[in-house]
């Protein structure tokens, strides 16, 4: 660390609160984010670690729009669920708050204020579209039309999700609204932008310059493109009724920019939590601020939010932000939509009590520097192997032996052990045991948490060692002392693993620690052990437990299978967020006299038959009621004409008759599309008689 910090600001990513929490999510932000912390705090340092729900923007309005609530009582449901499942993974935020609380409001308006009086942001006036009929300017999500690339009809006002190709709502040829299904107009709106182009030259010297050493590279490398590729001013602001309304008399309607006000919900949230002592630990100099985040994340917290504190002027800046790349899922991409994720609310209720062990996998397998994969082979293979087979092993053997020859007291070391080889056999294993702490809080203070994991591990690897070398069990009876010499030292190996699996492993430490009655909150023992890094020594006089018990049980097979087999259905057990912009826009408005000329009426198919070289047709001879008459229908990759026969179906009885594959159809046989392109007919739950007509 080349400077000296008196305390440090720990941010995690606020998540949006528009869906539950996955894997990836805590790989990516919150499980670092709480090992760095949980390590500075065993260190005794200042540290304060904050996050909250992230709860404005399009995908929050787009999500309540979709389950038909207001947006406030929509983000109530998700960040109550987030915050529980932090909660109940123990994620240990000092304040886990949220963007609507009134202390944001008030924070984000300052803020913007501020940098407006001294004349920073830009104002414009722009074309953009506009819905007339629900009287709202689009976000580009909101906007749908033919993509100028790849001619595909459903391309976003961002992105065509059939050719990757990124574009601006203007590209799209026949632009329509998805919430009214109406083409857009075109309607001057005035914004305020950011000028980041401004800020280039200081972004060189202060990011480019300054933290070429100490920031990650995948981080570093991102930021360097950006910068070199150009910055452009932003706009910040928004016309939108959900959000923190920008302070401003003449902005009425119009709403901050949620990635404006989301990284100052961190400021926020910390006046939360200490009240008039929350400037220290944003303006203080002497404070480092780290930012976890995952790497979608990095543009907006390395470079824009740093170029609002320093527009705002009064602030500090990041020192570190540590972002982490993806996680993937047996292969493929989390996808919340397809529901390809370990949710981990049901990761916490399909494996109570293995929390430590989701804990050890995503930090052992964490894409620290590149994308990782996470499958529950390799889940079940760590935890049995490793976590059981390793560290649960090597305590538990201690404990055993210990009762067994020293009856369940520690016994002192020896005034003298006569045998040399083994004094030198301690000696080098003693050395490379403080090698490894050293080495494991070198990778803590460097963000490596996954080579300080491993670390942590190599305690336990070399305490199995130290046993499977000396034998002890084969000791006893010839020599008492060799045998206390040995299992002395080897307690010594369990003490110190209790101090440090504990930012890793909490509940697993507590749980030696407790057995050994050697608590890491006691006589300041661990801020002293966390700043040497050195082997503990034991006080005289610890005892173990009549019957140890197991840190580890092995993960079952049937387990697995299970939770394989839930991947593989992707059973539908929540709420698709994505899929209303799946749904097919609303049509244009229509009158009831439209309505009206519409003959729907019901009838019943007396025969079905395919049509010949038509895969896709079937020619039904359908009872009206009225008259017997053929309809052509474009069902056969649907129901086969057998399952039709005897069949109520709605038909749209006065559609001008139509020739197809040269037989004429007399109406049409109404259906319903189903999301995945499925074709289901329109029937009635009751037995209606044909004829029957509908309005
Ligand atoms: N809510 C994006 C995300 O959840 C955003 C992070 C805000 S951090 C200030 O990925
Ligand atoms: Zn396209």
């Amino acid at each position: 660390m080349p400077k000296n910090f008196k305390r440090t600001t720990v941010t995690a990513a606020l998540p949006y609160a528009n869906g539950p929490l996955h894997i990836g999510h805590i790989a990516g932000a919150y499980l670092p984010s709480d090992i760095y912390v949980r390590y500075l705090r065993l260190k005794g340092e200042d540290v304060i670690y904050v996050c909250g729900s992230d709860e404005h923007g399009v995908a929050i309005q787009i999500g309540a729009r979709k389950e038909g609530v207001p947006p406030k009582q929509f983000v109530d449901k998700y960040h109550e669920l987030m915050k529980n499942t932090f909660e109940a993974f123990g994620i240990s935020f000092d304040i886990y708050s949220r963007t609507t609380h009134p202390v944001h409001y008030q924070t984000a308006q300052e803020f913007f204020t501020t940098i407006h009086q001294s004349g920073i942001f830009r104002e414009e006036v722009s074309e953009q579209y506009y819905d007339e009929q629900e009287g709202l300017f689009l976000a580009d999500r909101y906007i749908v039309g033919t993509c100028p690339v790849c001619g595909y009809d459903r391309a976003y006002g961002d992105q065509c999700e059939k050719c990757g190709t990124s574009l601006s709502p203007k590209q799209l040829i026949n632009p329509r609204s998805t919430v009214s299904g109406n083409p857009p107009v075109l309607k001057p709106t005035r914004h305020w932008y950011f000028p980041l182009d401004e800020y280039e030259d200081w972004l060189r010297e202060w990011l480019l310059k300054g933290h070429a050493h100490d920031w990650k590279t995948n981080v570093y490398g991102q930021c360097k493109s950006w910068i070199e590729q150009g910055l452009q001013a932003r706009s910040i602001t928004r016309d939108m009724d959900w959000g923190v309304p920008v302070p401003l008399p003449d902005a009425k309607g119009k709403v901050l920019y949620v990635w404006f006000d989301a990284p100052i919900g961190y400021i926020s949230a910390t006046k939360e939590l200490k009240g008039s002592e929350w400037e220290k630990y944003w303006k203080d100099p002497d404070t480092r601020l780290i930012h976890f985040i995952g790497k979608d994340n990095i543009v907006f917290h390395c470079i824009i939010f740093p170029c609002m504190l320093k527009a705002e002027g009064s602030y500090i800046l990041p020192d570190n932000v540590p972002a982490n790349e993806f996680l993937n899922l047996e292969g493929d991409k989390i996808s919340t939509s397809r529901n390809h994720a370990v949710w981990l609310h049901e990761y916490l209720r399909d494996f109570p009590g293995r929390r430590d062990e989701l804990r050890y996998v995503l930090t052992s397998i964490a894409p620290e520097t590149k994308d990782s994969d996470f499958t529950w082979k390799d889940y079940q293979q760590r935890v049995n192997s490793e976590l059981v087979g390793i560290l649960g092993n090597f305590v538990n053997r201690v404990l055993v032996l210990i009762a067994k020859y020293f009856n369940h007291v520690v016994p002192a070391l020896p005034a003298i052990v006569a045998e040399q080889r083994i004094m030198q056999l301690w000696q080098n294993t003693e050395e490379e045991l403080n090698r490894t702490l050293a080495e494991m809080v070198k990778a803590l203070e460097e963000f490596r948490f996954r080579e300080a994991q491993f670390q942590m591990m190599n305690l336990a690897r070399a305490g199995n060692k130290w046993l499977a070398d000396t034998e002890p069990w084969k000791r006893y009876a010839d020599d008492k002392a060799v045998t206390a010499f040995i299992l002395h030292q080897a307690m010594r190996i369990v003490a110190t693993l209790g101090f440090a699996c504990e930012p890793f492993l909490p509940d697993t430490a507590k749980r030696i620690q407790r057995q050994i009655n050697f608590l890491s909150n006691a006589n300041n023992e661990a801020v002293s052990f966390w700043k040497n890094s050195r082997l503990l020594a034991l006080q005289q006089n610890i005892m173990v437990p009549e019957k140890a018990d197991l840190l580890f049980t092995p993960v079952p097979d049937e387990q697995i299978e299970t939770q394989l087999e839930r991947l593989k259905k992707k059973e539908k057990t929540m709420d698709e967020p994505n899929q209303q912009t799946k749904l097919k826009p609303l049509k244009p408005q229509i009158s009831i006299d439209d309505f009206a000329k519409l003959d729907i009426r019901i009838g019943k198919v007396i025969s079905a038959e395919r049509v010949e070289k038509s895969d896709k047709l079937l020619k039904l001879v359908v009872d009206t009621g009225i008259d017997k008459r053929t309809i052509l229908s474009g069902i056969a990759r649907h129901y086969s004409p057998e399952e039709l026969v005897g069949r109520q179906v709605t038909l749209l009885a006065n559609l001008a008759p139509r020739k197809m594959m040269g037989i004429e159809s007399q109406g049409m046989i109404l259906t319903a599309e189903n999301p995945d392109g499925t074709l289901r007919l329109i029937q009635s739950a009751d037995e209606i008689s044909p004829g029957a007509t509908i309005s």
